[in-house]
């Protein structure tokens, strides 16, 4: 898969100092330690603060650059985007779904504040995350109700909680790819997109340029879910001496067409997204700097 990747991007961003930004900035929109009510507010710390990846950030924040537009308002919705990742990980993590002891390395929510306080914290982020979104500044009314508007789509039954309801009842029988790749996308892809949209409309994006990042994030969002099932498979299969295919029961890409045709769906994916950034042509663009920033933080 490496093979296929371009050499690094000539486009210089300083990805350190971008997430440090972004770890300011959601420390500021967080409610601080000592409000009350503390250990609700200590939840939603718990679960947001530390050593996340922070890509939808960085999506947001390198779509608005790309386009060349305001920075601050791109750090705030980002930080929102953030927030609704982060409250669908609490959720994900519950006893009643993934049931996962570690997020982040650190333990779970529910595992560090009871399942009773982890649930509000996830509502409350997602609460948040909204306030933030409507509130952002130096914003038209008619673009912050786009920004939210896009968000509730990502957030509802086309989106985070119908990939997850799917995830869990709709896994185990007959499955084509293209019910994988739906299932995928809603989990994974239209947060990516909903990241980047909103970067690309607060950039003063052209339509077509908005559309060029949406497509962009469909297929980084299935290279991103195909390379977790390729490498949740062939870890499953070491530890257990098993065929790949064999996956829990649950189709995946791997347990539909094997281990060589996943990775070529990674490839495929990954080749269509650079093309969608270089959009409408033209030098090295920023956000092609995030695919080579991916594939050295992710075994792509
Ligand atoms: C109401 C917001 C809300 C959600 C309810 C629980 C749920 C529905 C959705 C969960 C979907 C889910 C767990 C998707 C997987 C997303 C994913 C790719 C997680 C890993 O993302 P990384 O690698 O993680 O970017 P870090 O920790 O780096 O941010």
């Amino acid at each position: 898969i490496a093979s296929t990747l371009h050499p690094p991007s000539p486009a210089v961003v300083d990805f350190a100092s971008l997430r440090s930004m972004i770890a300011a900035r959601l420390q500021v929109l967080l409610p601080g330690p000592d409000e009350s009510p503390q250990r609700l507010h200590g939840a939603m710390r718990h679960a947001l603060v530390g050593p996340g990846k922070r890509l939808r950030p960085l999506l947001t924040l390198l779509a608005a650059r790309r386009f060349g537009g305001d920075e601050a308002a791109a750090l705030e919705a980002g930080c929102a985007v953030e927030m609704v990742h982060t409250a669908s990980l609490v959720l994900d993590d519950l006893p009643c779904m993934d049931d996962a002891e570690l997020r982040r390395g650190k333990p779970a929510t529910h595992r560090a504040f009871g399942e009773d306080t982890a649930i509000l914290a996830a509502i409350a982020l997602l609460n948040q995350a909204y306030g933030v979104m409507a509130a952002l500044p130096g914003v038209s009314d008619t673009v912050r109700l786009r920004l939210v508007t896009l968000m509730v789509q990502a957030v509802g039954p086309q989106g985070l909680v119908g990939g997850q309801e799917r995830d869990l009842h709709d896994r185990h029988g007959p499955a084509a790819t293209s019910d994988v790749d739906l299932l995928n996308h809603q989990k994974t892809g239209v947060l990516f997109v909903a990241a980047l949209e909103a970067g690309a409309v607060l950039g003063h994006a052209p339509e077509e340029g908005v559309a060029a990042m949406r497509r962009f994030g469909r297929h980084l969002g299935l290279a991103f879910q195909t390379l977790d099932d390729l490498l949740d498979a062939t870890a499953t299969a070491q530890m257990a001496g098993k065929d790949v295919r064999q996956d829990g029961g649950k189709a995946t890409l791997v347990s539909l067409c094997g281990l060589e045709a996943a990775r070529r769906r990674v490839e495929e994916h990954l080749g269509q997204a650079r093309r969608e950034v270089a959009w409408p042509g033209g030098p090295a663009c920023v956000l092609e700097t995030l695919l080579d920033e991916m594939t050295a933080i992710l075994p792509f």
